[in-house]
């Protein structure tokens, strides 16, 4: 029995040791959930739950984010961000050109705007690489400025998807009730699952939209198998004026977590190990 106990507790010791070093989550997606710090400042998702309006023609596939009452079911802004292409978070729209305009319900102060878009030549849902996301803000939601295009990041993916994430960061924040993300994606299905705005309560310290600077991303992968969808396209929205540059940061994982749990299991491997060992000297 004794064996038994040490023969597990030596394998537990093992594992623990190893699987730092095994890949724990393949997934990509970037976090929508939790703030981002940025100079020092942290940045709330003020988009989430947020309600919003689309332009583009309706998928009506299992990807879809149109409910039966023709509104969108919520997809772009419920923190849920895809793990992998197939994933049903993805909630597709379809045109060359669409839009997600978000009402954040008051002003915010702006500081990135992040979204994801995946490709898959299977199913004929076009390269993300090929895709320009432009971001634009209003405060009474039907003026709009162009704050900038998100920059893309290297492209993640298997089984044939591809996934980039898209990122604007501004240098200053920007003050506004409403964003518009345009996603001209070079084909017809529009293939993202959440749109993040990372912003703080507006106060006087941010500025009018007019210009910005700044983007940036990181990107994770993703994974597939099945079906697609069917055909074609219309058209999408926006209005405007300037553009943007820029730089940025972003998502987070929980790999660290893990890799912190493995060691405590493997420290109270190696303790119990010795107690064991001890005890069986003691009885010799
Ligand atoms: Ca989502």
């Amino acid at each position: 029995m004794r064996k038994l106990i040490v023969g597990a507790l030596i394998f537990m010791l093992l594992f623990s040791i190893a699987a730092p070093g095994f890949s724990v989550s393949a997934a990509g997606s970037f976090d929508a959930k939790t703030p981002i710090t940025i100079d020092g400042v942290a940045y709330s998702n003020v988009a989430l739950d947020k309600s919003y309006e689309r332009t583009g023609d309706v998928y009506d596939g299992k990807w879809t984010d149109t409910g039966t009452d023709g509104k969108p079911l919520g997809k772009m802004t419920d923190g849920v961000v895809a793990e992998a292409g197939n994933d049903e978070a993805v909630g597709c729209y379809k045109s060359n050109e669409t839009s997600v305009t978000i009402d954040l319900g008051k002003a915010y102060a702006i500081k990135q705007v992040t979204t994801d878009l995946y490709g898959f030549a299977d199913w004929g849902i076009p390269d993300p690489d090929l895709a320009t996301i432009t971001v634009f803000v209003s405060s009474d939601g039907s003026s709009f400025t162009k704050v900038g295009d998100a920059q893309k990041s290297e492209e993640k993916g298997e089984g044939g998807w591809k996934l980039r994430l898209f990122t604007l960061s501004l240098g200053e924040t920007v003050s506004a009730r409403y964003v518009r993300v345009t996603y001209k994606i070079n084909g017809t299905f529009c293939w993202t699952s959440e749109v993040a705005v990372f912003g703080v309560e507006s106060s006087s310290e941010s500025s009018e939209p007019t210009e910005s600077s700044a983007p940036s991303s990181e990107a994770p992968s993703s994974s597939a198998s099945a079906e697609p969808a069917s055909s074609s396209s219309s058209s999408a929205s926006s209005a405007a004026s300037s553009a943007g540059t820029s730089s940025a940061s972003n998502p987070e994982t929980g790999e660290d977590d893990l890799i912190y749990a493995f060691a405590i299991v493997g420290v109270a491997a190696l303790v119990s190990i010795m107690i064991v060992l001890r005890n069986r000297r003691k009885e010799c």
